[in-house]
């Protein structure tokens, strides 16, 4: 367990930033968190926290500022969503580059002690992902190179750059690729939320007004493994506090269609079935991903333990919740 540490989460405000500023600090961490957005956009804010709202990392002043003093550094942070905002705004997600690159230089001038940086398993070769059902992807599905236009293309530069910096200024880093991580305290609205979180919410709608049916992008035949938050912020730990260096998978195996997903939804909601209206004009993204998680479980004995359905439903009743405190008005995290 980490401990007793000065760490910097930057993408505090987000959703995996916001669950991971709550863990450390209740470890007994001393934390500073920023994030680009302003304070009420925070999904999680705590008192006990040196918060840095509307600070923008991009800024390699910023990064100097907040990396001074800290043992360790967390990059949690930037510009995406899901496909309804990747596949739109390519030119936004690749400007992250320049969070990561100003953080790792002013790491490395404040001496961190270690730095993690979130990838994603948008990284991954997109040919090799282009069947419904596909084997899980390894780590070395990477390459050769031909990752999500964008956004998948920022994550590989960033991993590399990571890579980099260990190799040639001795700055010990931390890699993951996370697959679809869903959970309370996200975006379930206003276009960058992932299809968990919108298939949710369209539920909920159609519950509320006793509505028969609900839009899904594509045909529901795509596949993807999610990963429950609580899971994430696990395996995350885990492997900050390992010996392993390169990039790796931090997903689930449970891997499941988007019409699954709905059925499950509709399952523990005790919903009756909706019938679906496929949108096959709206973005898919790859046909099938999924994660093969042979060499995290080897290398840090960790394995996912929430399952979909309890995850789903957890998630349901907190966007449930949420949506019943907007009203019709766009959620009170969602900046439009
Ligand atoms: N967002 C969304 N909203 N997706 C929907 C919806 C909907 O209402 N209905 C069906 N889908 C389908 C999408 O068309 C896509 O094929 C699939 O669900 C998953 O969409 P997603 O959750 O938005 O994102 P992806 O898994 O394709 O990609 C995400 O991957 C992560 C890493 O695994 C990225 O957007 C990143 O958020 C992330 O790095």
């Amino acid at each position: 367990m980490i401990k007793g540490k000065k760490i910097l989460i930057v993408g505090a405000g987000g959703f995996i930033g916001g669950h991971l500023t709550n863990r450390l600090l209740n470890d007994g961490n001393t934390i500073v968190a920023a994030d680009i957005k302003p304070k009420e956009y925070w999904f999680q804010d705590f008192d006990n926290v040196e918060n840095h709202y509307s600070m923008d990392m991009k800024d390699i002043n910023n990064c100097r500022l907040v990396t001074k003093k800290m043992d360790f550094v967390f990059n949690m942070a930037c510009n995406m969503g899901g496909m309804g905002f990747i596949e739109n705004n390519k030119a936004e997600c690749m400007q992250s580059v320049l969070i990561n690159t100003n953080l790792l230089i002013a790491c490395k001038e404040n001496e961190i002690k270690k730095y993690f940086f979130s990838s994603s398993a948008c990284a991954y070769n997109k040919t090799k992902q282009q069947e419904v059902f596909i084997e899980g992807l390894k780590e070395d599905d990477a390459y050769p190179a031909d990752p999500e236009d964008g956004y998948g293309w920022e994550k590989l530069f960033s991993e590399r750059m990571c890579r980099h910096f260990m190799e040639d200024y001795g700055i010990p880093v931390r890699v993951a690729r996370y697959h679809n991580i869903y959970g309370p305290y996200g975006t379930y609205d206003g276009g960058r939320e992932k299809a968990p979180a919108a298939l949710c919410r369209k539920v909920i709608m159609a519950n509320k007004n006793s509505d028969d049916k609900i839009e899904v992008w594509g045909d529901g035949m795509q596949t993807r493994t999610f990963l429950y938050i609580d899971d994430c912020i696990e395996g995350t730990l885990r492997l900050f506090e390992s010996d392993y260096s390169d990039p790796i998978n931090i997903g689930s195996d449970e891997q499941v269609s988007i019409n699954q997903m709905i059925e499950i939804i509709e399952a523990v909601t005790k919903t009756k079935k909706l019938k679906r209206i496929y949108q096959l004009d709206k973005p898919k993204g790859v046909r099938g991903r999924s994660s093969n998680n042979d060499l995290v479980k080897k290398v840090l004995n960790w394995s996912f333990k929430i399952k979909l359905n309890e995850g789903l439903k957890k998630t349901y009743d907190w966007i449930k919740e949420e949506m019943n405190k907007q009203g019709t008005n766009l959620s009170r995290f969602t900046k439009s």
